[in-house]
């Protein structure tokens, strides 16, 4: 691994991803898509599951689990009436994240192909893509995308001339933010409501219609056609051991220029905003803090990002996370209580209410942040609610319970004193009232 953590543009998988040419079949070929597919395909299923191994891709849905270890569950050889699944989780709602958007609209084929590839390396013979209920022109554009693979004979009976039989079918949710859960996708895409399932069993053992399922989101499998053509070692040249790759960031909020940008793993956050975003607003003395990979994950102040490599281990390391790699920047004239208390509405709202700490706990932890906000509160409501963050975390169905738990804690550890002088000053103020 030479350890690449900048990228030029002839490093990029995603060439189109700002749409500057059409996202249809004939212009995904000359950017180099479904070339020689079938070729790729007589590399052999185990042994495309060797190279994505060997690559370093880790899921770039949030938790980051290694996915040619992830498609290495699945049985070999399928028992007959137990076939196996491909599910590609578009259902891209974590706050902070646009990357999947992104692919879907504007280099969907990319997609498509991936697809097959990896249903193929999995033995599934259909994949559903569950695409976010508001993505309504991006599912008309991965629509558009699967139909002309079915016309170009891509898909379908001896896809892309390979022998195999494999079809793909889109569908999209109704809005829920939970079935970006892999379970309760999986229970979503079976007609029921997206209430996530308890795990183990992990999908690859029993998940779509009790077969064994790979969930993988959109961008993890959309680099797999480029990783093959291109090689494990190419792909592993990007970022650092453990955290291979280039990886889409998606940087919103006090930056000059938000983008979605394709850059090496590993890139330390500063570069990232500098090359990318041109810079913080009002310049870096103004850079209050930074959510590093979408709302899931703890907040970090300023003084301790700036030079962070942005991948898996280098936000694990400041007490935060990758994520999805949506960069929440956040300078100076944010009301940092207030931004955490928005989230933590979000996931009081999302809450699929089957569990009692998620049902009960997101609204307690939302409803004490609110007088947090305003001041209205007594200093020990601070340690109280972190006392049931702590309850919340780990004693959930899903991971929801921890994504709302996650964020408060880091608020409290990074700016107690933000939250005291509140209570302070309110205190002081009803006291100056009264008097
Ligand atoms: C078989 C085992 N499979 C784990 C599989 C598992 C899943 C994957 C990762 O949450 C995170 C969450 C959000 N045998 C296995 C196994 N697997 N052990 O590996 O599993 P897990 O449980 O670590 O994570 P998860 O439940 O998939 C995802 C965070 O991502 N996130 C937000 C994501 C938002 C989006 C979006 O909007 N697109 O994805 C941000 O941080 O908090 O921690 O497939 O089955 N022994
Ligand atoms: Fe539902 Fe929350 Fe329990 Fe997840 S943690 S299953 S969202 S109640």
């Amino acid at each position: 691994m030479t350890g690449i953590t900048s990228l030029t543009d002839k490093d990029r998988i995603f060439t189109n991803v700002y749409g500057f040419q059409s996202a249809g079949l004939k212009d995904a070929e000359a950017r180099g898509d479904w070339d020689k597919t079938a070729d790729l395909m007589k590399i052999g299923q185990d042994q495309i599951i060797e190279i994505v191994k060997a690559s370093g891709l880790r899921g770039r849905g949030g938790a980051g689990f290694p996915t040619g270890m992830k498609w290495s569950f699945m049985p070999k050889a399928p028992t007959p009436g137990r076939p196996n699944f491909l599910v590609i989780n578009a259902d891209e709602s974590e706050p902070g994240s646009c990357k999947d958007r992104e692919i879907l609209r504007h280099d969907p084929h990319k997609l498509v192909e991936g697809a097959l590839i990896a249903g193929f390396a999995m033995r599934a013979r259909a994949g559903y893509i569950y695409v976010r209920g508001e993505f309504i022109r991006e599912t008309e554009a991965l629509r558009n995308a699967v139909a002309e693979a079915y016309a170009a004979g891509l898909l379908g009976k001896n896809a892309a001339g390979s022998g195999y039989d494999f079809d793909l079918f889109v569908h999209r949710g109704a809005g829920a933010y939970i079935c970006g859960e892999e379970t309760a996708m999986l229970e979503s895409l079976e007609g029921k409501p997206g209430k996530p399932r308890l795990k183990p069993p992990f999908p690859a053992g029993a998940g779509l219609y009790g077969c064994p399922t790979t969930v993988n989101n959109v961008e993890s499998i959309a680099v797999v056609p480029t990783i093959l053509r291109r090689g494990a070692e190419w792909f592993k040249s990007f970022g650092r051991e453990g955290n291979a790759g280039t990886k889409l960031f998606q940087i919103s909020g006090h930056v000059n220029k938000p983008c979605v940008v394709e850059e090496a793993m590993s890139i330390p956050f500063r570069e990232l905003i500098d090359k990318h975003a041109g810079g913080i607003r009002g310049g870096w003395d103004n850079l209050l803090a930074v959510i590093p990979g979408g709302s899931s994950v703890p907040l970090v102040p300023a003084e301790q990002i700036m030079d962070a490599p942005m991948d898996f281990d280098g936000l694990k390391a400041l007490g935060s996370g990758l994520g999805t790699a949506a960069v929440i920047v956040m300078d100076k004239s944010t009301d940092i209580v207030r931004a955490i208390s928005r989230i933590s509405y979000f996931y009081k709202h999302e809450s699929c209410g089957q569990c009692t700490p998620c049902r009960e706990g997101t609204g307690w932890m939302w409803r004490t942040m609110e007088r947090l906000r305003t001041g209205d509160a007594d200093i020990g409501a601070i340690d109280r609610l972190y006392d049931v963050t702590k309850q919340v975390e780990g004693h959930t169905i899903c991971a929801l319970g921890d994504a709302a738990a996650w964020p408060i804690q880091g608020l409290i550890k990074h700016f107690r004193p933000e939250i005291e002088r509140r209570i302070v000053e309110r205190e002081g103020g009803v006291r100056e009232a009264a008097e």
